[in-house]
């Protein structure tokens, strides 16, 4: 099975469709962010499914109260969603919310350079949570791989560990992986692509033999 995620951030249904379809026998599943649900509505999410056969993640990255978490939440898996990603740092109870509805991911750490600023320094208190809630991942950071092994090794086994940040963001698939990833996350290397199959391909194959 692929460990492989496309992060589709495009605004463009057609674009969108066409980029899944040709690059599904590589992936694992398809992320879906907040650039192609402002693009082409919520309704795209079952397209995906349809045109793929794959899992498709609501990458909202939640971040409210409980009520509002679960009202969106409930909608976003109607429509189609298997996985949405959520904020841990809004608290157990706004996290709880989404769990009870549907498979979640909580961001431990972020792959950015600002994730220093105030989202690393929580990270082991999000591990705390998370290994308490169990959810079906986390999101770990492909940036920075020596992070990874860490909150790798602080985890219960079985939390699946989601790295985006392999490609434009200066991360590479293979340290990611030995570092104790489940799946990696790309977007641009693949989508801005001037063949989108052959580059989900081409890191499909270097995943496959780490
Ligand atoms: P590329 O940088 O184009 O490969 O895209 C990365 C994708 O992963 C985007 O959809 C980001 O929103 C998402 N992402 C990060 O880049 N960093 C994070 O820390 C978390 C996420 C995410 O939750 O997926």
């Amino acid at each position: 099975m692929s460990r492989l995620i496309l992060a589709l951030d495009v605004y463009e249904r057609g674009k969108a469709l066409e980029i899944a379809e040709c690059t599904a026998d590589y992936l694992w599943a398809v992320k879906v962010n907040w650039p192609l649900i402002i693009g082409s509505g919520l309704g795209i999410l079952t397209e995906l499914k349809q045109v793929t056969g794959l899992p498709i993640i609501a990458d909202l990255k939640l971040a409210d109260i409980p009520n509002t978490n679960r009202l969106i939440a409930r909608k976003v898996f109607e429509a189609g969603a298997d996985y949405i990603i959520a904020h841990g740092f809004t608290g157990e109870d706004s996290v709880k919310a989404v769990m009870e509805l549907g498979k979640t991911i909580i961001v431990v750490e972020m792959s950015h350079p600002g994730a220093k600023e105030f989202i690393q320094p929580a990270t082991d208190k999000l591990i705390k949570m998370v290994n308490e809630l169990e959810p079906f991942g986390i999101i770990a950071p492909a940036t920075r791989p020596e992070r990874v092994g860490y909150i790798r090794s602080k985890l219960k086994p079985g939390i699946k560990v989601i790295t985006p940040g392999v490609g434009a963001q200066g991360g590479k698939a293979k340290d990611v992986l030995k570092a104790g990833a489940d799946y990696v996350i790309v977007g641009r290397t693949i989508y801005q692509s001037e063949n989108p199959r052959e580059s989900a391909r081409s890191i499909f194959e270097e995943l496959e033999v780490v």
